[in-house]
């Protein structure tokens, strides 16, 4: 096992990481940038390390930056949280070019999944259901045209290069085809310097349901079944729960085999998320995320794992401490997201934290790096704390959360805990009614009142 390791991040997940470290006896390195020197992570790290400017492009993403920390500490391994670097395929080479261990999967795998269309070969050669449509990638609009009719409308445009919503385009009919794929096309060049783009059957009302996986690298894996993470705003998640509410106990146990049978046979290393959308009971794959998710401690909760400390045991060449037979979901859990943002237009809003309160109490968690007098600084994400409630079902999981909410102070900035308490009424939250439309539509209701 590693005596020492370092966190390449920051917040409340460089903090989550901390923990697990300090639990399992090593020791950790925080880096922080010099707009981060009084941060949490940098005060529970057992040793820090200021490593760059603001900017995160000369700090938390600086490659010579992070491994010469490595070599002043002596740390033997990188956690790398999510975001930043953790799905960086040449990072990760560079840290194994250093003699050092990235705690994740191989570079090879992370720069497989970021290829959307590598991601979808992979998947479908491996028995993942995939959404229908174009075999790899789509090289002109007649091809667009061609496929499009044969799929059906309408279908959507993405960038083999994006993911995370960046760079897609929907065609209702042929008459829109042209301008979708050529505006397509445009935007990926620009944004991402590669205009290659695949087409998709669109699908009107699913949900976004994705499967935790979990391989130690040498063939063995899991699944932590799913979470239902359809309530986003422009892409970005609010609300996220372990069960999913409409996926049942057969339906998880078959898409989660087919997941932990496609990630064992590629030797698929640490934690991965593989995303799908779900309509009328048929799940269709759409990427997978090798990193640990935000969203992770709605799966924690639910299965009683710790998941970092797992990623560390993985990276050390230790054997998961759980196989298939050994996991079972127990109770439901319930995440919401609570960002320093101005409501209702979600401006980021740093400033000073005049007054913190943490909610606590019986399956209560709240995952965050801040406390009374701390300054958020206008840098980063605006994600300052992630309230995690777990009941024995849904409806005290809710209870909970409304009861936890009520118990939260943060004063000195605004944030979104209006927003939560506001879904909390809503009949279709209260029910598990929604898909990934419900929070924009709502949102756009909630304006003109
Ligand atoms: C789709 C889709 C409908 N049909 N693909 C958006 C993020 C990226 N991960 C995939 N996305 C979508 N892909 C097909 N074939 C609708 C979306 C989508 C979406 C997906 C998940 C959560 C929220 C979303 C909001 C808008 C669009």
């Amino acid at each position: 096992m590693f005596d020492k390791i370092l966190i390449a991040n920051r917040g409340e997940i460089a903090l989550r990481v901390v923990r697990a470290a300090r639990e399992m006896g090593i020791k950790s390195v925080a880096v922080h940038s010099t707009a981060d020197s009084d941060a949490m992570h940098v005060r529970m790290a057992d040793e820090a390390i200021c490593i760059g400017p603001p900017p995160s492009g000369q700090s938390y993403l600086s490659f010579p930056a992070i491994l010469s920390a490595c070599e002043i500490t002596g740390a033997q391994a990188i956690h790398p949280g999510y975001g930043f670097l953790s799905e960086n395929a040449a990072f990760v080479q560079a840290v194994e070019d250093h003699g050092l261990t990235f705690i994740g999967p191989t570079a090879e795998h992370i720069r497989v999944m970021g290829d959307k269309i590598a991601a979808k070969d992979t998947m479908k050669a491996l028995g993942v259901p995939c959404v229908p449509g174009s075999d790899g990638g789509v090289p002109n609009v007649e091809a667009a045209r061609s496929i499009a009719a044969e799929i059906g409308y309408p279908v959507i445009i993405k960038a083999t290069a994006g993911g995370g919503g960046r760079g897609m385009k929907v065609a209702k009919s042929e008459a829109e085809i042209e301008r979708a794929f050529q505006t397509a096309r445009s935007e990926a060049k620009a944004a991402f310097g590669n205009d290659e783009v695949y087409i998709e059957k669109y699908l009107q009302k699913p949900r976004h349901i994705e499967i935790q996986v979990f391989g130690d690298g040498k063939g063995r894996a899991v699944h932590l079944g799913e979470r239902d993470c359809s309530l986003q705003r422009r892409h970005q998640k609010v609300f996220e729960e372990a069960p999913g509410p409409a996926i049942t106990e057969e339906l998880r146990a078959r898409i989660g085999k087919t997941c932990a049978e496609a990630v064992a046979k590629i030797n698929y290393a640490g934690a991965g998320t593989i995303e799908f959308l779900f309509e009328d009971d048929e799940f269709y794959f759409i990427e997978m995320n090798t990193r640990l998710q935000v969203e992770h401690p709605v799966t924690e909760a639910i299965f009683g794992v710790d998941l970092v400390r797992e990623q560390i045991r993985v990276a050390a060449g230790l054997p998961m401490s759980f196989q298939q037979d050994d996991l079972h979901i127990r109770g439901h859990a319930i995440e919401v997201r609570i960002n320093a943002e101005k409501l209702p237009n979600f401006a980021p809003c740093p400033g000073r934290i005049t007054q913190y309160h943490a909610p606590g109490g019986l399956g209560v968690r709240m995952d965050s790096a801040l406390y009374d007098g701390y300054r958020i600084p206008p840098y980063y994400d605006s994600l300052i704390a992630k309230l995690i409630v777990h009941g024995q079902d849904r409806a005290e999981a809710l209870a909970r959360l409304n009861r936890a909410l009520g118990e939260l102070i943060v004063d000195g900035v605004d944030t979104t805990v209006p927003l939560h308490n506001a879904l909390l009424s809503e009949p279709d939250i209260l029910s598990g009614n929604y898909n990934i439309h419900w929070l924009e539509r709502w949102l756009e209701q909630a304006l003109q009142k």
